[in-house]
Formats: structure tokens, C-alpha cells, sequence
């Protein structure tokens, strides 16, 4: 049985926005992955949520008899069910919450909603390839991906983070992508150790994140 984890707090009036208590279904993955993001992006915009999570050996079983049926034909989890609605494609359920609460975390202009969104189709790329070779059976692509990919996408998101001047892509007003961003970077391995040196707007944006109130409550409570 997935294991379902009771919302931390009575619905806010950031629950009333989106439309009621979310339910997110992920897997029981610690801190790591897609789902991952939703729940830190629940955390910071005070969201209260059910956190449904799924083992690595349950799901296949959920997967065939309920989630491909019922909630998502792809198969995919994270699904976040709100209202008898089942919302997949985890960049878009974030970018459609954060139009729910009054733009917040997505842009202030069609240009900084453009940028958001861009960063976030990095963010996307870069992930599939850290996925690929994370979960490859020659433990040798996990290396090689260290060596290739990581610098590549290190250089293109210091680079971009200079545009507004950071600590987050559109500036100092942190947006869903930077979420997705934090969390493929954590995924990575690369706020361990000397993961970041050499890239001061990437330990910038990292640092920002996690100094922020809800999310340092999170983890602490992690
Ligand atoms: N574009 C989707 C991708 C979802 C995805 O690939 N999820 C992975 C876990 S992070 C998954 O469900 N893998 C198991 C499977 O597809 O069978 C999203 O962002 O929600």
C-alpha cells in the first residue's frame, strides 16, 4: 500500500486559490525527483497537500490497475489529483498553480513568463539526460554524464542566471522553475562536495533557495 502522508496543516488561503487540498501521487523516492519539486513548491507557497507515496516495487502494479486507467495513460507519476481532476505533466501543474495564485512564481511580464519557461525547458533537457544515465545499467554513462552533460548545463544556466542579475532566473522573485532547477542539481549530486566551484551564480541561486523560510522549515523537518 502506498504510504499516505496527512497534510501538514489546515487548507491556507493559498489552497483556496489553487482550488482545494491537492493530492500528490509520487514515488517514495526521499528527497529526489519530478515529485520532489511539486513539494517544495507546495512548501514555499504554503500549499497543504496529501503526500501519496509509492514504493519502487508497489507501482508497477498501481501503475497497470489504477494510474495508466484512471489518472494518466503515459503512466508517469508525479499526478497531483485536485477535485476529482487528475492533473499530469509536472512543469505545466506548476505553471498552471502559479497562475492560480495571481502569477506568483511564474513571470510578472510575457517576457519574464517567456523566460521562466525557457529556463524551465532547460531544466527539462538537462534532467532527461541526468535520468538516462542515473538509471543506465553501465554505471559508466553515470560518469560520463558527469563529465559531458553536468559542465554543459552548468555553463548555460550561470550564464542565463546573469540576465536578471539572480539569485533566481527573473531576479530576486523565485519562480517555479527555479524549483525544477534546485532540485535536478540536488538529484545530480552537485550541492555536495565542490559540485558548484567555479560556478558562483549556480552556489548563488542554491543557497537562495534554501535560506528561504517554508523551505528551510521543510527541511528541517525532513
Ligand atoms: N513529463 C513528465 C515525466 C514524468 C516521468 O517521467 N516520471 C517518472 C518518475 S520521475 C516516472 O513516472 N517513471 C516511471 C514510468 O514512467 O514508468 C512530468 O514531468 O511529469
Amino acid at each position: 500500500m502506498p504510504t499516505v502522508l496527512p497534510p501538514i496543516s489546515e487548507p491556507t488561503a493559498a489552497n483556496e486559490k489553487i482550488g482545494g487540498v491537492p493530492i500528490l501521487h509520487y514515488f517514495d523516492f526521499g528527497s529526489k525527483g519530478r515529485g520532489e519539486v511539486l513539494r517544495l513548491f507546495f512548501y514555499d507557497a504554503e500549499i497543504s497537500f496529501i503526500d501519496k507515496r509509492y514504493t519502487f516495487q508497489e507501482f508497477p502494479e498501481y501503475q497497470k490497475s489504477i494510474i495508466v486507467p484512471k489518472m494518466n495513460p503515459t503512466g508517469s507519476i508525479p499526478i497531483v489529483e485536485l477535485n476529482d481532476e487528475f492533473l499530469t505533466q509536472s512543469a505545466p501543474v506548476l505553471r498552471l498553480f502559479s497562475y492560480r495564485l495571481d502569477g506568483a512564481y511564474n513571470g510578472t511580464t510575457p517576457e519574464t513568463t517567456y523566460w521562466v519557461d525557457a529556463m524551465a525547458d532547460i531544466v527539462i533537457d538537462f534532467r532527461a539526460l541526468f535520468a538516462k544515465a542515473y538509471f543506465a545499467e553501465d554505471k559508466t554513462e553515470f560518469e560520463e554524464h558527469l563529465k559531458k552533460d553536468v559542465p554543459k548545463y552548468l555553463v548555460v544556466f550561470e550564464k542565463h542566471l546573469k540576465k536578471y542579475g539572480g539569485p533566481f532566473f527573473i531576479g530576486k522573485e523565485i519562480t517555479y522553475a527555479d524549483f525544477m532547477l534546485w532540485q535536478v542539481i540536488h538529484d545530480d549530486g552537485l550541492l555536495k562536495g565542490n559540485g558548484l566551484d567555479g560556478y558562483p551564480l549556480m552556489q548563488m541561486h542554491a543557497n537562495a533557495l534554501m535560506k528561504r523560510p517554508n523551505i528551510k522549515k521543510y527541511f528541517a523537518s525532513d
